[in-house]
């Protein structure tokens, strides 16, 4: 899969572009990262790309030309046709592992940062497919939340996390906070370790790791739990969180 990124400081990526799950993708060749700075294609000779908001107030707005002409030379860099254009802004639907994983069927993703107060409108209505927020706090830019999108997006990448099992058990934890991790040693001036995971029967391993996921859920994300069908096994792991609340 191809990620093209719009962004007037194409300079914040080459840490993830070299580093990490996606510095790895990117080096083993299932993932390809470029970035445009719309900059690059201002007319003026002070090369601006933000001006004056009509009707006034704080701030500055990204202006159309150089956003075009960097877009259409995204969108040159896009061999096929199932390539979506998407603005990072805080207006937008809160990006979700669901976004994560359908955007993968795409052959390319155009990823557009905003700076300053945002785009000119009829640039967004006219070239923009989708906004997506990565939450509700405010950033500077679209940068860090463009950066969000391309580390949720790789680790989805066939083969990008080794098959170390690591994407199974975020699925078979779908809807779940994760469980307690332990490590040695057994023991520790700060405390034991779980019997269960010392005990060498996977179904108490599994029963322990579950009940916890539970129970970290139950207390601190209920929302995720009050539209989750459950098993028959998950409701009597979730009543024994309750009666030893
Ligand atoms: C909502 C704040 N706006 C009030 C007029 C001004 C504004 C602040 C910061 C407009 C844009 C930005 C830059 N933020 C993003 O580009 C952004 C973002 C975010 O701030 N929060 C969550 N997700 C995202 S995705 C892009």
């Amino acid at each position: 899969m191809k990620v093209v990124i719009l962004t007037l400081f194409p300079e914040m990526f080459s840490a993830q572009n070299s580093l990490g799950v996606v510095g790895r993708a990117i080096g083993d060749g299932r993932l390809e990262v470029s970035l445009i700075n719309p900059r690059d294609f201002a007319q003026d000779k002070h090369k601006t790309v933000d001006d004056r908001p009509f009707g006034g107030g704080a701030g500055m707005v990204m202006r159309i030309e150089p956003l075009l002409s960097a877009l259409k030379s995204a969108r040159e860099q896009m061999s096929g046709t199932l390539v979506k254009t998407v603005l990072l802004s805080p207006s937008g639907v809160v990006f979700q592992q669901v976004t994560a994983i359908a955007s993968l069927s795409l052959e390319g993703l155009i990823l557009i940062c905003g700076r300053y107060e945002g785009l000119d409108q009829r640039f967004v209505a006219r070239y923009v497919d989708e906004e997506w927020s990565i939450g509700d706090y405010v950033i500077s830019g679209g940068e860090l939340a463009a950066m969000v999108v391309v580390d949720a997006l790789a680790r989805h990448i066939p083969g990008v996390l080794g098959n170390k099992q690591s994407i199974i058990d975020e699925s078979h934890l779908d809807g779940r906070l994760d469980y307690p991790q332990y490590t040695r040693p057994e023991n520790a001036a700060e405390g034991s370790v779980p019997g269960e995971l010392l005990s060498g029967d996977h179904n108490k391993v599994r029963l322990y790791r579950r009940r916890e996921a539970l129970r970290t859920t139950f207390e601190r994300r209920p929302d995720l739990l009050t539209q989750q069908l459950f098993a028959v096994e998950e409701r009597r792991l979730l009543k024994e969180v309750i009666d030893t609340n």
